[in-house]
């Protein structure tokens, strides 16, 4: 078990003013900042950081709306990061999100849902050196 994950804040939810609020949150629940960046992604960059969602028939729309405007990027550590990051975001469609959960706070629809949370130790590795490098992770 490592104990970092990574984080975007989803275009939705920095156009709606809600990135203070969900860093709040995520300080609130003993996350740390290791990195963070305010950015935007491409259609390069976002298909290829969905690479894995490339022959799903959202996937056109997702590229579109991930590069709709900027972003907050960052990766956060506590033990058990993963899995609690992800207790704490809630179901991926936020009308299935539990009670106080981000999503449940903060989502629109099951695509624009507010942020993202890595699915497992590899991929919050991978997806953390897709936006930092070494020299911006303390
Ligand atoms: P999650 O791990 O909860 O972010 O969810 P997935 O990896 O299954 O999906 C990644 C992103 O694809 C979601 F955040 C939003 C988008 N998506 C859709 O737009 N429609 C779907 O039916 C499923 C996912």
């Amino acid at each position: 078990m490592s104990n970092i994950t990574f984080t975007m804040i989803k275009p939705d939810a920095v156009a709606n003013g809600y990135t203070g609020k969900i860093m709040d949150q995520i300080i609130e629940a003993g996350f740390t900042i290791r990195a963070m960046k305010y950015t935007k992604l491409n259609v390069e960059t976002a298909g290829a950081f969905y690479n894995i969602h490339k022959e799903r028939p959202f996937f056109g729309d997702l590229v579109s709306f991930m590069t709709s405007g900027p972003i907050v990027a960052a990766v956060l550590e506590k033990n058990n990061a993963v899995a609690d990051f992800r207790t704490l975001i809630g179901a991926t469609d936020p009308k299935k999100a539990e009670e106080g959960t981000i999503r449940n706070r903060f989502a629109e629809s099951i695509e624009a849902n507010a942020v993202h949370g890595s699915d497992s130790d590899e991929n919050a590795a991978n997806e953390a050196s897709f936006f930092f490098n070494m020299f911006e992770r303390f």
